[in-house]
């Protein structure tokens, strides 16, 4: 299947694959616990859970599952995951195997009017202007007639300026920043060829949620239907965040589509192989 069609294709069955009325419920993490440590939800819920501490990081590690090990929560961070299984599913903190949690799964009634009730996921009707590429993942874009910060969802490029991210990076996965800032700069400046300022632009995603900087996390997608999210790691410019939150389908097409630049060399995975498979890792 080429490229387009595969995207309109994963478009298709984001706007159409929740026949459940979803919702969304909160876990908060805090003194070394998760409340409530015990929930509830109906098959095809999400729960998001977030950090409350004020410095100690955690993860929520579906373990039994066998999930890998996640990345750490840091104090602000948060992490989603849909159920669309009926069951009890118990995971606990990676650092911190005492603290654990179960989340009960079960039937949920199809709804007889499946769009009646629409979550929050928005339909790509409205365009906005684009006015500037900030980053590898980052874009500024007119929004309710204000510039907003978007972040392209579900993905990671490396840094092109020195921030508390960069730094982040550069000591979990031990590459030298100047290497990193210079990945980073390469994939700004692949996002600048794909999309000009002035250019329509489209959002997927649940808008009513902005990030803890402020920013708006979205699939951004250019008139023609592609997806710049999936681009970039198709080009091998970004990486696929595993423990985003996403849905299944585009997860599973951008997956693919990083297996394939690093077969294929693509992008930093040509120009900077040893330290992509670091940064992956
Ligand atoms: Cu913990």
């Amino acid at each position: 299947m080429n490229y387009f069609l595969s995207t309109l294709l994963s478009l298709f069955l984001l706007l159409t694959g929740t026949a459940y009325a979803e919702t969304k419920h909160d876990i908060g993490i805090k003194k070394f616990k998760f409340t409530p440590a015990e929930i509830t939800i109906k098959q095809g819920d999400t729960i998001r859970w977030t950090n409350n501490e004020k410095r100690q990081y955690h993860s929520v590690w579906f373990e039994k599952l066998g999930d890998p090990e996640p990345d750490y929560l840091f104090p602000g961070d948060f992490y989603e995951k849909t159920f669309n299984d009926i069951g009890d599913f118990p995971y606990r903190c990676g650092p911190h195997p005492k603290m654990t949690g179960l989340v009960h799964v079960v039937k949920a009634r199809q709804q007889t009017a499946p769009n009646k009730k629409q979550s929050n996921q928005t339909s790509t009707k409205t365009s906005y202007k684009l006015l500037s590429v900030e980053d590898g993942d980052t874009l500024v874009i007119q929004y309710k007639g204000k510039p907003q910060r978007v972040q392209l969802i579900g993905i990671d490029a490396p840094e092109d300026t020195q921030n508390p991210k960069l730094n982040l990076d550069s000591s979990r996965k031990s590459i030298n920043k100047n290497d990193l800032l210079e990945m980073g700069g390469l994939a700004s400046e692949h996002l600048k060829a794909l999309v000009k300022p002035d250019q329509e632009i489209f959002l997927k995603g649940d808008l009513t949620r902005k990030d803890k900087y402020g920013r708006l996390p979205a699939v951004v997608i250019k008139k023609e239907g592609e997806s710049l999210n999936q681009r970039m790691v198709a080009d091998g410019y970004a990486l696929l965040l595993t423990r985003f939150p996403l849905n299944d389908t585009i997860k599973i097409d951008l997956k693919e589509a990083q297996k394939n630049a690093q077969e294929n060399k693509k992008g930093l995975w040509g120009s900077h192989s040893e330290l992509m498979q670091k940064w992956s890792q």
